[in-house]
């Protein structure tokens, strides 16, 4: 046992962490800035020095580093220490454009809050005139604002250490130390993945996403057209957090609320979309069970993985299943089954999706993905730019009574919400792909070992009297350690996962943001993704699986025809190729 004195008080401790870790667990408050959670290793903001007296000597450490000592006696608060703080932040203020007024994140931005608490003030305060040469969006998916950050390359550790594609990196511009990509291209060039993990690890405005709220606004307007919109799974589970309403609480009918307040249309709902994507995904699963191949087959609704299977490992591009994802099939079937049932002119029809994600916006845009020539998805706003119009537009969202999705494409079942936790498609598709082949309405579909926060997950499963080998890739770091492992060489796998973001996509890029301090105080994806599996749970078994969608089944029914064949085929599948 270590015992350490932060500021008077004894603390004891057995575990090996830092002084900074050991201080925020004891609720002492030092101020931080480049810490991250397990990212911590490109910059040293010097933000976190205290005060060491260790065998009767003292000096000024960076607390993030130390580890503690036993004996240690730390002082976080002298004067000496308060000073230096002081003057970093000022320094940093040097180089930042400080208008909190009209920034995007001045509810939730990590620097702000330390200026406010150490009272510093740049001595040059940083004035820009035309913003232009300091903004770089000329990505589908993020906007980099070179007036706002605070060199603590928090992005680039989170890129290194969560996607392993180490797409970032500091360099300079006209003297300025700047973060980009290699020979400053722009990103949707790289093997970047557009996740935007890296916008999560900013704690400025520095990085974000690309807006489509005015593409979202300008349709609003417009009295010709009528304006759909659907949210994914994980939306659900995060924007109450954006109005003070703590973490894991259920927002879903008071989301559909706001969005019939803010002037749509038609409310409908995603997961409808990815009760669609596993009617495909498990008949296709089916025939190449039948066929013998090719094996694994894996899921294809993270954009952030395709690319990273285009960028990476393209041999394995015939592997993905053709099932489009739920945005684009969502999309497909907005353009067509939608206004056929409605008698509405299809060109009218404008979908907006709200995704957790940065990626659905590169997605969306990707040109191959129109039907009759119409775009399928229109526009992609993120959680984060919901919560924006919401609060722009005056509404009491925690205070709205929660209502219902429109039934034509707003039904959903258990196995569609659990999309946006890791896991959550394999059991999804499992559920459906075993009733089917075993022409059962089975009530054992509950498959925990593909659940939870490890980095690979797998399983063996019975469908029809024969095993199957499936696996759950949680992360794109852990697909490169997968590949790497040579796992696939040794083992015959049928069917594997892969979500980009760790954890899925409850944390997607474009979910609200969540402070270094909040995040060791709580477990965010878990915490998200219990609101996922509640709503599972809490359902009845005929409202736990996706081919008992009774919407879904009107739609295959009356206009689809059979998944996988025929009409279903043509809209809803699309091969990536080379
Ligand atoms: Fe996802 Fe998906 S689960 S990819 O994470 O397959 O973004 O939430 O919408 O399309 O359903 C994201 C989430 C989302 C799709 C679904
Ligand atoms: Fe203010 Fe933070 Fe925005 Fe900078 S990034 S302008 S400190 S809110
Ligand atoms: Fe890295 Fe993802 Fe950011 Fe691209 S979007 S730079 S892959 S963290
Ligand atoms: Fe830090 Fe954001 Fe700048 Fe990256 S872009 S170095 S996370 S302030
Ligand atoms: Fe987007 Fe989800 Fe993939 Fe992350 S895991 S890139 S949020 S689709
Ligand atoms: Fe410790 Fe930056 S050096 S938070």
């Amino acid at each position: 046992m270590k015992k350490i004195v932060i500021n008077g008080v004894q603390i004891e401790t057995d575990e090996n962490i830092s002084v900074l870790q050991l201080a925020r667990k004891n609720n002492i408050d030092i101020p931080a800035l480049c810490f991250l959670e397990e990212c911590n290793g490109v910059t040293k903001c010097a933000v976190c020095v205290v005060e060491i007296e260790q065998e009767g000597k003292t000096k000024l450490s960076t607390s993030c580093t130390t580890m503690v000592e036993d004996g240690m006696v730390v002082t976080t608060n002298s004067e000496k220490v308060q000073e230096m703080v002081k003057k970093r932040i000022s320094s940093l203020l040097d180089k930042h454009e400080f208008k909190c007024g009209a920034c995007k994140r001045r509810e939730n931005c990590e620097f702000l809050k330390l200026v406010i608490k150490t009272k510093a003030k740049a001595t040059t305060p940083f004035v820009v005139e035309d913003k232009t040469p300091y903004i770089d969006d000329r990505s589908k998916s993020l906007v980099f604002d070179r007036t706002k950050c605070v060199e603590c390359g928090r992005c680039i550790d989170a890129c290194k250490k969560k996607t392993g594609t180490c797409t970032l990196e500091f360099t300079k511009q006209d003297g300025k130390r700047i973060v980009a990509a290699k020979d400053m291209q722009c990103v949707d060039d790289t093997n970047c993945l557009l996740c935007g993990q890296c916008i999560n690890a900013c704690p400025v405005d520095a990085l974000s996403e690309k807006l489509h709220i005015d593409r979202v606004k300008t349709a609003l307007a417009d009295p010709e057209k009528h304006v759909i919109v659907a949210m994914a799974p994980s939306v659900r589970a995060a924007l109450g957090e954006l109005f003070n309403m703590g973490y894991g609480v259920d927002v879903t009918g008071k989301i559909y609320t706001a969005l019939r307040q803010l002037g749509f249309n038609k409310v409908f709902d995603i997961n409808f979309g990815a009760d669609m994507t596993i009617m495909e995904e498990a008949t296709e699963l089916i025939q190449r069970i039948k066929a013998n191949g090719p094996f694994p087959m894996f899921t294809s609704c993270c954009p952030g993985w395709v690319r990273q299977t285009e960028n990476y490992f393209p041999e394995l591009l015939g592997n993905l299943s053709s099932a489009k994802s739920p945005q684009q099939i969502f999309g497909a079937a907005s353009k067509t089954y939608y206004p056929e049932i409605e008698k509405i002119d299809p060109k009218n029809v404008f979908t907006v999706t709200i995704m957790p994600c940065t990626s659905k916006k590169f997605e969306a845009d990707r040109p191959e993905f129109e039907v009759n020539g119409l775009r399928e998805i229109d526009a992609v706003i993120t959680t984060r730019e919901l919560a924006k119009m919401i609060k722009d537009a005056k509404i009491p969202f925690a205070k709205l009574e929660d209502s219902q999705a429109d039934p034509a494409m707003g039904e959903y079942s258990g196995a569609g919400v659990i999309f946006g936790a890791t896991g959550g498609v394999m059991e999804a598709a499992l559920r459906t792909a075993k009733d089917f082949v075993e022409n059962a309405d089975l009530e054992d579909i509950e498959y925990t070992a593909v659940r939870g926060l490890e980095g690979i997950k797998e399983a063996t499963v019975n469908i029809g009297g024969n095993d199957y080998n499936i696996a759950v890739v949680n992360g794109s770091i852990n697909l490169f350690e997968f590949m790497k492992s040579e796992k696939m060489k040794e083992k015959q796998y049928h069917f594997i996962e892969v979500m980009a973001c760790i954890g899925g996509c409850v944390n997607g890029g474009g979910q609200p943001h969540v402070s270094s301090v909040e995040r060791d105080k709580v477990d965010i994806k878990t915490v998200r993704a219990s609101v996922l599996y509640n709503q599972d749970k809490n359902s009845t078994l005929a409202k736990r699986k996706s081919h008992k969608n009774t919407a879904l089944l009107k739609m295959y029914e009356t206009y689809m025809g059979k998944p996988g064949e025929g009409l279903a085929h043509k809209l809803l599948h699309h091969k990536y190729t080379k």
